[in-house]
């Protein structure tokens, strides 16, 4: 195999002792960069007035972390700015919320230059390149500008946009051609290669390519060709490393922390919630549902709990500073007007939790309630059917939008627009018998055994090293 040069706009790299940071796609994307050597390349997460400096180096085993500084101006227009207030929101169907300004579009594509001329001195001629997410769409272009020939792969983390939303963006059509510039763009879902390949068509610009045979197989995959040159493009769902998740949780239940959790439980039923405070998860709507719940079921008043664990993330962005107060708001009234002198129906906590108390918690609820308006997969989905104890396994209450609903066939699925079906999914999963909760979860685990991270990794990897096997020439490669 030849080496492989990572880049994702932030790196996780190893603790001083060589400890990888949580979660299975560092622990992935490590382990096949291990194996043949290779680089990860980055933003370091540092930012200052001035321009930035040269790229600071770091190895680890087998691996090279190339890092970059950005400017201050970079991370506010190409990081907070069109990245996360225009990509991440119309991709999630939030045109009301893209806030487009020419001034970001200029960041964005200044900082994707920076990261290619970066890259240029350390790409050698077999290595293969692997682009990661919404931030880097424009690279692969810059660096077949800049003459590079190697085989770059793309994958897209979040959804891909059905075509009159992505066409509500000015300069949407820089966006669509520059995933043409790869050899493979993987999404999550069949769902997003289809939007991609429908915004190709309706724009005019190109389609699938006939007569061209797949170089590898994939739940979906298609062979486009667009903008005058000819490359794939398929679904690589991303999993969890399920088997290392479930040890993880089967140990926490032992936890201080956890069992101080289910002593203040006090026997009631446990109902959990896991996100990033973030629009797209749908935390407010998940509230209101909550509270639509005791109002049907009053007999479960004083004997549930929501816990909802919504750590904070990209507060420098306006639109997720309101969120918090939405949240906390909603959550006030809730536990004034619902509550009781002893009993809170929600606990909100807005910090993050240890992975191992997390996995304990996971376990410990009878009911995991994931209900995003859009997600690109949700792993927290996964974590959470991955953390259940197989005897005596809870309930996934998993809203029909998020990428994970496309592969675990026994959740319990919901609209969360409507708070009154999400709430009948609550109290269906809290009386659904343990013989039907064995059978779900026995189908959802078996998915997740055989789809986990490291399948997802080595299947994406196969594809992208085969993905000019059988492709017509290009012709714009320079
Ligand atoms: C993007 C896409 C796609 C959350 N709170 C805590 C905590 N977490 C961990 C979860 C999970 C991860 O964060 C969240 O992953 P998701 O997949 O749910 O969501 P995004 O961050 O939006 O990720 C998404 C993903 O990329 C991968 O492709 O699935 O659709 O949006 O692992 O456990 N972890 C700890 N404490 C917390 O409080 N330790």
């Amino acid at each position: 195999m030849s080496r492989m040069i990572v880049v994702s706009n932030r790196v996780p790299l190893p603790d001083k002792d060589g400890k990888l940071p949580a979660g299975g796609l560092a622990v992935a994307v490590h382990a096949a960069l291990q194996e043949e050597g290779g680089i990860w390349f980055g933003w370091s997460g540092q930012s200052g007035e001035e321009e930035p400096g040269p790229v600071h180096r770091r190895s680890h085993g087998a691996i090279d972390y190339v890092l970059t500084d950005l400017s201050s101006r970079d991370v506010d227009e190409y990081y907070s700015g069109f990245a996360n207030r225009v990509l991440w929101p119309l991709f999630h169907c939030r045109i009301d919320l893209a806030e487009y300004s020419r001034r970001d579009k200029d960041g964005y594509f200044r900082v994707n230059r920076l990261f290619a001329d970066r890259l240029m001195p350390l790409i050698e001629p077999d290595d293969i390149i692997w682009v990661h997410d919404y931030h880097l769409i424009p690279l692969a272009a810059e660096l077949r500008r800049r003459g590079v020939k190697n085989r770059i792969g793309f994958f897209l983390h979040i959804p891909w946009p059905p075509a009159d939303i992505l066409f509500a963006m000015p300069i949407y059509d820089q966006i669509l051609k520059g995933l043409s510039s790869y050899d493979l763009v993987g999404f999550q879902t069949d769902h997003d290669l289809d939007n991609y390949i429908s915004c190709l068509i309706r724009e005019g610009v190109g389609g699938r390519a006939p007569n061209t045979p797949l170089a590898e197989a994939a739940p979906a995959a298609a062979a486009l060709r667009a903008y005058g040159r000819t490359f794939q493009a398929a679904t690589f769902p991303i999993g969890i490393e399920t088997a290392e998740f479930a040890r993880l949780a089967a140990q926490s239940e032992e936890m201080d922390e956890v069992q101080d959790v289910r002593r203040s439980m006090n026997g009631r039923d446990l109902i959990i919630g896991v996100d990033r405070l973030d629009y797209s998860k749908g935390i407010p709507e998940r509230i209101l549902a909550f509270e639509r719940f005791l109002e049907l079921n009053p007999d479960r008043s004083g004997h549930v709990t929501l816990l909802q664990i919504a750590p904070s993330s990209r507060s420098e962005v306006p639109e997720y500073r309101d969120m918090q107060a939405t949240v906390e708001s909603l959550a006030g009234r809730v536990n004034g007007t619902m509550g009781r002198i002893d009993w809170t129906p929600i606990r909100y906590i807005n910090q993050g939790v240890a992975r191992e108390a997390l996995a304990g918690l996971y376990r410990q609820a009878r009911v995991g309630l994931v209900t995003p308006l859009r997600d690109g997969m949700n792993l927290v989905a996964k974590e959470y059917v991955a953390a259940q104890d197989p005897d005596d396994p809870g309930v996934l209450v998993l809203s029909r939008f998020a990428g994970a609903a496309r592969g675990l066939r026994g959740a319990v699925l919901c609209n969360p627009h409507d708070s009154e079906q999400t709430a009948r999914a609550m109290e269906w999963a809290l009386t659904m018998t343990l013989e039907e909760r064995r059978s779900r979860w026995r189908d959802m685990m078996d998915y997740l055994l055989e789809h986990d991270i490291g399948s997802w990794c080595r299947s994406y990897l196969a594809a992208l090293s085969h993905s000019r096997d059988h492709a017509a020439p290009s012709q714009s490669d320079t």
